[in-house]
């Protein structure tokens, strides 16, 4: 029986919590309480202000405590604050839909609603298989996911995805018929890149060659994050996407997008797909619909591809799966004030404009200790630190702790350090992240 209360969280009893994606033990002995958050700061137990350097987890572009969310989610919980969503519905969900199919530029589209990412991919899932079975093409269930992917924990995600510790364990849950696309980052050929590497187009033909071993009316979608970014913002090379795309249309083979972390503005656009100009046939998105303030997730899914489920009797349900929180009253409120703010307030724009000054400064980190490469899109950046042999991630975690001794929580995963600033900061408070990082970089105690 351990007792964690702790002189870092005074008056807190730690025990009882099993955290997630968090080393446990260590952190008990090393806790970091977050006590509130304000615009790009939050505030810890001991007093301290620390900027947000990641937007929560990519998911507060709008910093915390906007206005707009506060009272919007005020109000929603005092008129209605559940709402039942089968069967039943409530407006705000079908204007949220609209509104998030026509910022997409594709109005005619349907918006499922879910609670999450994972949730989001494991229905866009559904979906696929769905799509191909009503269609008489019953045999198109395999997927295809990537190395290095990230589509959340459900079991549908760990499955598509390509993080060895997130499958390890777990693999007689998995779906069965799934294959990775190779990840795009190699450093012998793209270190420091500035943006979309040059190499590595040549990487999407990997997808004939499993056309070609299982065969086209196997496969039901190929799965992509458009930029990975929880395996540390590996920017997809030039003309990659486009290529997958041309694939995947000339086989019949759906293309999803994950777009939980480049959805509604990371990359400057309000998503992924206008940037590379790359239509997909379903986008997951999540996080920043809501700018985190209420879970909120979805599915966005083709015209066509809802009309083909709406056959059979019109009194029959036509697909077999939601949530008790679709479409949540709160999760609604937060998702309409987050979107209205976001276009009001033009930060679609501003993300673009704070796109550079995060590339110049981030790269102006080359030759500092540890570093091994620099990716930057859009409002997002990565730090590649050099691995200590036989112990990976300890870097990386070192220099987060020593980041969070300058006022920065960056974000650490693996050997990477991530940045993703929220889209209301300022350019200097960009130009002071990165010289906090530098700092941090040079002073952490690694060998
Ligand atoms: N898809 C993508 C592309 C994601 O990045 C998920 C799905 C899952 O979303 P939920 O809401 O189920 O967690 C994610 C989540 C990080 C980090 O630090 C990234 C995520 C979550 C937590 C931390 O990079 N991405």
């Amino acid at each position: 029986m351990t007792t964690a209360l702790h002189p870092d969280a005074p008056g807190v009893d730690l025990a009882a919590l099993w955290m997630p994606f968090t080393h446990n033990r260590y952190f008990k002995k090393h806790p970091i309480l977050i006590t509130g958050a304000h615009g790009c700061h939050y505030t810890l137990a001991d007093g301290r202000r620390v900027f947000d350097c990641l937007s929560g987890l990519w998911c507060s572009p709008l910093g915390h405590a906007h206005p707009a969310l506060v009272h919007a989610v005020q109000r929603q919980v005092e008129t209605l604050d559940y709402s039942p969503s089968f069967q039943v519905g409530h407006e705000a969900a079908f204007t949220l839909a609209a509104r998030i199919a026509a910022l997409a530029g594709r109005p005619d589209d349907q918006v499922f609603f879910v609670n999450s990412g994972s949730e989001a991919i494991d229905t866009a899932m559904k979906i696929a298989v769905g799509y191909h079975r009503i269609r008489g093409a019953a045999s198109r269930t395999r997927f295809i996911g990537r190395e290095r992917a990230y589509h959340g924990v459900g079991l549908g995600g760990i499955s598509i995805g390509g993080i060895n510790s997130n499958r390890r364990m777990f693999g007689p849950l998995m779906v069965s018929g799934v294959d990775h696309l190779p990840h795009t980052w190699n450093p012998q050929h793209m270190a420091y890149s500035r943006g979309q590497p040059e190499w590595g187009t040549h990487l999407a033909d990997e997808l004939e060659r499993l056309i070609a071993l299982h065969d086209a009316s196997n496969i039901a979608a190929v799965v992509v994050e458009p930029m990975q970014g929880s395996t540390g913002v590996v920017v997809p090379p030039m003309g990659y996407l486009e290529r997958l795309r041309e694939i995947c249309t000339r086989h019949g083979i759906l293309l999803i997008f994950d777009e939980v972390i480049t959805g509604f503005g990371r990359l400057g656009k309000a998503f992924a797909a206008d940037y590379f100009a790359v239509v997909p046939d379903m986008t997951t998105f999540a996080k920043a619909v809501s700018n985190g303030v209420v879970p909120l997730g979805g599915v966005l899914v083709g015209a066509q591809i809802y009309q083909d489920f709406m056959t059979g009797p019109a009194h029959a349900i036509e697909l077999f799966h939601g949530y008790t929180y679709s479409g949540h009253p709160l999760a609604m409120a937060a998702g309409h004030a987050a979107l209205e703010t976001m276009v009001a307030e033009r930060l679609f724009d501003r993300a673009a404009a704070l796109a550079p000054v995060l590339e110049n400064a981030m790269h102006s980190l080359k030759g500092e200790p540890h570093v091994i490469d620099i990716r930057n899109l859009g409002l997002a950046a990565a730090v590649e630190c050099a691995p200590i042999a036989g112990q990976p991630g300890l870097a990386a975690l070192r220099v987060f702790e020593q980041a969070l001794r300058e006022g920065l929580l960056v974000r650490s995963s693996g050997d990477t350090i991530a940045v993703a600033p929220p889209f209301v900061c300022s350019e200097r408070d960009i130009v002071d992240m990165v010289e906090g990082l530098r700092r941090a970089l040079r002073a952490a105690p690694l060998p």
